[in-house]
């Protein structure tokens, strides 16, 4: 049997501040169906796709922080981007800020999800690497507020069985850390499907500003390539706000190559067919993780655990915006 999918980046330009999210999901039903004119039968979406990238702000009233999160999936807005997904038979990766309440405890995520041709959701991630800084710094001509406003993901990084492969999911910051390729590598993702928000502008370090889009396409292609495996990456991009965001959304082979990338900033698609079988020809040979990897000698990777833990918990009381209702 085949194990060749189409597949599709469908990158999004800037989406405004008060955009309603009926535009965003217009947008995206639009792409949706270019890409189904085009062959695709599954389609990646970008980071926090929903709304405006809102964590550039400082936002000290409650409610208007919860404007930008979901509190069902699909909810009433959402859902024709559901229903276009099962009409056309086309499956799609989203990422949406999430608001879940536990226990009378409001608990906030970015997050991303796999939902098949169906329409049903089969996977779901929560964002691990959460960038950026707990208070507003005035120095900064934006904010990036991520780790006030979202809790680090509690669901590790799992593998799905879905549209006849393995598939697995990242978002943003996630693709600079090998270790995010890794976990999903040795639990067999052939597929890592991503969006990010990633500004042009880097300010702690402006003289890395001209290197954002090498360095957004080193790490997607080197996560490929370590891991034998395919990336799509998808780009919120354009001025969004007065921020510029770099595009460059691609299709990566797991030999590490870029087989397909949008061209410009807005709203646009690339297509290419994937043969998943193709993994095996690192998984094999230079990348046969059970034969040649030596976790033996790998230990300082995973040591300070407890350390992370005590600091975030630290944090969390001090400074994350978490309202008890
Ligand atoms: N949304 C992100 O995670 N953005 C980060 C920026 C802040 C560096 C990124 O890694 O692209």
């Amino acid at each position: 049997m085949s194990r060749t999918l189409v597949a599709a980046t469908a990158q999004l330009g800037p989406i405004a501040r008060e955009e309603p999210r009926s535009s965003a999901v217009n947008r995206m039903i639009a792409l949706l169906e270019k890409a189904h004119r085009r062959g695709a039968e599954l389609v990646v979406f970008p980071e926090l796709a929903l709304t405006t990238f809102f964590p550039r702000w400082y936002i000290e009233d409650e409610a208007d922080l919860d404007r930008f999160f979901e509190t069902e999936m699909p909810g009433p807005e959402t859902t024709p981007l559901f229903e276009a997904a099962r009409r056309l038979g086309v499956g799609f990766y989203l990422g949406y800020a999430e608001l879940v309440r536990e226990g009378g405890v409001k608990r906030r995520f970015n997050t991303s999800i796999i939902v098949d041709r169906t329409g049903e959701i089969v996977g779901k991630y929560r964002k691990v690497h959460l960038p950026g800084h707990f208070n507003p710094e005035e120095w900064r001509p934006f904010q990036h507020l991520e780790k006030r406003y979202f809790e680090h993901g509690d669901l590790g990084f799992p593998v799905f069985d879905a549209m006849g492969g393995k598939l697995g999911m990242c978002l943003c910051n996630d693709r600079r850390w090998p270790e995010t390729f890794r976990v999903l590598g040795l639990r067999g993702a052939e597929l890592v499907m991503l969006g990010y928000n990633t500004p042009v502008h880097y300010p702690q370090a402006p003289e890395h500003d001209h290197l954002q889009d090498f360095h957004n396409h080193l790490s997607m292609q080197a996560g490929a390539y370590a891991n034998g495996c395919w990336v799509i990456g998808t780009a919120k991009a354009g001025r969004e706000e007065g921020c510029d965001l770099i595009g460059g959304s691609c299709i990566i082979a797991p030999t590490g190559e870029i087989i397909a990338r949008t061209q410009g900033l807005g709203d646009e698609i690339a297509v290419a067919e994937i043969d998943l079988d193709r993994c095996s020809e690192l998984r094999k040979n230079v990348f046969n993780f059970a034969l040649h990897r030596e976790p033996g000698d790998y230990g300082p990777i995973c040591d300070g655990a407890e350390e992370r833990a005590e600091a975030r918990a630290r944090i969390t009381e001090e400074s994350r915006f978490t309202a008890r209702r």
